[in-house]
């Protein structure tokens, strides 16, 4: 079948062009979504999170976080729709409770010594996240045709820096010190997110995902030895056995801040997308990371800039990607501050693009 027998193809059977893009295949248009597009600066999602009160709450209400998840889709008909929940809920469901204070971010019950890794409930995980795989069976029901829906987690390093640290941080040392001091312990921690992470994906996708993304947020923080040992080589595993049980579905890694440690991660990790982060040379990334559908990577700081700023930084992106697969993403997520019409010139520049035919990268 030629390229454009085939992308009309994809048309009629309305195979989501996120899909088609993460497996290479040719599209008119790149795919459009972004980091964060439900949140604090829609006044339609403000309104529902007051209805919830609590964060957490949004999260496991199957119905709230359904309406959540449709909000951004409805409003600017992005190609796909990311499921409304957050990284920490495995944390939550593993017994690391957490709590999101309003205005001061997430606190965990911090996770310092072996006693606390053993004590971490493995077995009520699938139990505690039911209202997720129900959020998305209800997203799945109400999605157009057409328009993909991904679920996520966060990977096992950024999970555990989270939780020994008992909430955010700019440098995370304390997580870093322990990995460093203690690298057996910090390895059962590590086996017991990544087989979390596995659990939550695969359930995920049997609820009805059609594309699954791991943020490792804080990978770039790392130096080489721990980036490959507690980044590179987790993701690997998951990644592995989430191929084994569901070859057809996409995976995207956003391993955040890697640099140049993007190629051996790309090596290592079977992934079918790679996010990039708003730091990322494109023209190094097009020679350095070949074999692989690239997404990102608008500054979500030209969104605040506005909707002229946002789509001439746009173009510059289009034209270095035009000829090889890509998802048109944010480097990382909208910021509250983010005027939703900035977004929407954005969306409408996006939908604008028609790519030329190519048969792979
Ligand atoms: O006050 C509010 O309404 C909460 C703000 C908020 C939102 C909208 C948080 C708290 N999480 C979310 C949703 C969320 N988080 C999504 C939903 C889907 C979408 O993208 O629209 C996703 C995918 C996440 C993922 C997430 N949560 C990440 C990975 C991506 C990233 O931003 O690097 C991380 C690190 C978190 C942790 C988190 N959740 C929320 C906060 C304030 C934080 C801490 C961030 C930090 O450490 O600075």
């Amino acid at each position: 079948m030629n390229g454009q027998n085939r992308s009309q193809e994809a048309l009629r059977t309305a195979e989501p062009l996120l899909v088609a893009a993460l497996g290479r295949r040719p599209v008119p248009r790149p795919p459009l979504w972004l980091m964060r597009q439900a949140g604090r600066y829609l006044p339609e999602y403000r309104a529902l999170r007051q209805r919830a009160g609590d964060f957490l709450e949004l999260c496991y209400s199957p119905e709230l976080s359904a309406e959540a998840t449709l909000q951004p889709v409805r409003r600017y008909g992005f190609d796909a729709a990311i499921l409304f929940s957050d990284i920490l809920v495995v944390p939550d469901a593993l017994g690391c409770a957490v709590a999101f204070e309003q205005g001061a971010g997430p606190r965990l019950e911090p996770v310092r010594d072996e006693a606390a890794i053993a004590g971490l409930r493995r077995d009520h995980l699938l139990e505690h996240l039911a209202p997720v795989y129900e959020a998305i069976r209800q997203v799945r029901r109400s999605l157009p045709a057409g328009t993909a829906l991904i679920g996520f987690a966060g990977a096992p390093w950024t999970l555990a820096a989270y939780m020994i640290e008992g909430g955010t941080s700019s440098e995370f040392y304390a997580a870093r010190a322990f990995a460093l001091s203690r690298p057996d312990t910090f390895a059962t921690l590590i086996a017991v997110l990544s087989e979390a992470v596995v659990e939550h994906l695969n359930a995920q996708i049997t609820a009805g995902a059609d594309v699954v993304q791991l943020f490792d947020s804080w990978a770039g923080i790392l130096p080489e030895p721990e980036f490959e040992r507690w980044c590179q080589a987790p993701a690997r595993g998951i990644v592995t056995r989430l191929k084994a049980r569901h070859p057809q579905v996409p995976i995207i890694a956003f391993p955040r801040g890697a640099g140049v440690r993007y190629r051996s991660y790309a090596q290592a990790v079977p992934v079918d997308g790679l996010s990039l982060d708003t730091t990322v040379s494109l023209a190094w990334a097009r020679q350095a990371l070949p074999d692989v559908c690239l997404q990102g990577n608008l500054d979500p700081a030209a969104l605040l800039a506005g909707g002229v700023v946002a789509c001439r930084e746009a173009r510059r992106i289009v034209a270095a990607l035009v000829d090889r697969p890509f998802v048109f993403n944010l480097g990382h997520g909208v910021l509250p501050q983010t005027d939703p019409t900035a977004v929407a010139a954005l969306v409408d520049y996006v939908r604008s693009v028609r790519l030329p035919e190519h048969d792979g990268p």
